[in-house]
């Protein structure tokens, strides 16, 4: 007996940016991303000035989905997929962000992509905004830094919802919309809202405002898709990463809390509808001006989503008194220390499923909201056999761990679980690294790092392994 409803929503997940490529076909302009170098194993991307000869860029051709989507979607229907989560480029239908009419053959593009998923029976749940800001957003008005933003955003997806509404039910706004505010980290602010950082700048408070711009853009969102048809189910959408305390030293244990709450802090806007106590202090402390309008309190509360998406990778440790030579990079989180109780990826990421069943159990008893796991998966090197087969066991072993705890959080914690998109179901370049040789598919594309290779389509061992544990509504534990 399977221990997940019968109308669980397995599916898959990328962003538009990271597979489809033809980055200026048919009128779509450039985006933040699409002016980011391609990364190597340790040497973090650039953002560069324009898209300049000889640089490159491997968003754009990415895998070519944008005319390969058929084969693509027939190849996830015999996977058996019940949903397929992607996003739209803002770029395929506002060029440049701040146009008044939409581009109709960038509609007319998604139109297509939602009636193919559709025919196969498979449901769609769109991202309006993957790390797809327009350029010239970025460029003229400093990205969400600027408000003027607040009322491009919502016109996009106002644009949306009213084309889409009767293909699509299930959005969500930003795409990891809580990643931006550790400053450290120019690439998560440039991507998420087009923002770069200035010497002149008080960083804390420059993210602030961002945060503050895109909690209004997303209200906005959630409030004029509900307006165009109230069956629409909207939801926020956050890295979570849970944040253990590294003893049982009170010290510790607040440091964890403490540290906690840049995570928190958007879905606790995005559910309850207003800013909590600890953000308002902060701001009231450090003197920070956000921007406040008066009538911002009631579009935070008329914009509450209907339910919580998140990622989930890994978990990580917080220390009080760290020493800077222990600290780790853990998927960009301050004051990180490794977990000795659990292993880590190539690329430093900590494996640990157990933390899956303890974060679907925080956020229900914070939001009690349904929550709907919209990324978790295995970045690996993917070795090709001679007779062009891949044994890509570590994956279906993480995979299955995973999806064991999401199991027993469902059947043994009675947690509200929409579905489980695994990140990256068909390889697509890495978003943090912009490598192809960073892998998380179930389903092989020859290219390379470099850009070479045949695009070509080929199932690896994970496709059978996770045909049958949809087919199985589950891994039969
Ligand atoms: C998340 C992003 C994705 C994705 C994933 C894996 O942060 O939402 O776009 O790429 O992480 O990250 P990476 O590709 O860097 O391994």
């Amino acid at each position: 007996m399977s221990r997940l409803p019968s109308d669980f929503l397995w599916g898959g997940a990328v962003a538009a940016h990271q597979l489809e490529g033809g980055w200026d076909a048919d009128g779509k302009g450039p985006s933040v991303v699409d002016v980011l170098t391609a990364g190597e194993h340790g040497v973090p991307r650039r953002i560069t000035d324009s898209v300049e000869a000889g640089e490159f860029y491997p968003n754009h051709e990415a895998i070519d989905h944008y005319h390969r989507y058929r084969e693509d979607i027939a190849l996830l229907a015999e996977m058996g997929l019940k949903c397929f989560r992607t996003s739209i480029q803002w770029t395929r239908i506002f060029p440049k962000g701040d146009e008044l009419e939409p581009n109709e053959a960038g509609l007319k593009f998604y139109d297509d992509l939602f009636d193919e998923l559709l025919k196969h029976g498979i449901e769609p749940v769109v991202t309006l905004s993957h790390f797809e800001v327009p350029l010239h957003l970025a460029r003229e008005y400093g990205g969400f830094r600027n408000r003027a933003l607040v009322g491009f955003f919502e016109r996009f997806a106002k644009v949306c919802f009213e084309r889409y509404a009767t293909k699509v039910k299930y959005w969500m706004t930003f795409n990891e919309i809580n990643n931006q505010l550790d400053t450290r980290n120019e690439l998560f602010l440039w991507t998420n809202s087009g923002v770069l950082l200035t010497p002149e700048d008080n960083p804390r408070e420059v993210v602030l405002q961002v945060a503050h711009n895109e909690l209004l853009a997303s209200a906005l969102a959630v409030k004029a898709g509900h307006d165009i048809d109230p069956n629409l189910q909207i939801g926020g959408m956050i890295s979570h990463v849970p944040i253990y305390p590294y003893s049982c030293n009170p010290a510790d244990v607040l440091e964890a809390q403490i540290s906690s709450r840049d995570r928190f802090l958007f879905p606790d806007v995005h559910v309850r509808g207003h800013y909590p106590a600890y953000a308002v202090r902060e701001r009231e402390r450090e003197g920070y001006d956000i921007g406040w309008q008066d009538s911002d309190a009631e579009i935070l509360a008329a914009g509450t989503v209907d339910y919580l998406g998140f990622s989930y990778y890994m978990s990580t440790v917080a220390k009080a008194d760290v020493q800077n030579d222990e600290k780790i990079f853990n998927g960009g989180l301050a004051n990180s220390v490794p977990n000795p109780y659990v292993k880590a990826s190539d690329w430093g990421w900590q494996i640990d499923p157990v933390g899956l069943r303890y974060a679907l159990n925080v956020l229900t008893e914070r939001y009690e909201l349904p929550l709907f796991i919209v990324e978790n998966g295995f970045g690996a090197v993917d070795v090709v056999n001679e007779d062009g087969s891949i044994d890509d066991d570590a994956r279906i072993e993480y995979l299955k761990a995973h999806i064991e705890q999401v199991e027993l959080a469902v059947s043994e914690d009675g947690v509200d679980l929409m579905g489980y998109t695994p990140w990256g179901i068909i390889d697509v370049v890495s978003f943090t690294t912009g490598e192809m040789k960073k892998r998380y598919g179930m389903i092989y594309v020859d290219r390379d790092n470099a850009g070479n290779g045949t695009m070509e389509r080929s199932k690896k061992k994970s496709f059978d392994w996770y045909a049958g544990v949809i087919s199985a509504n589950g891994t039969g534990i």
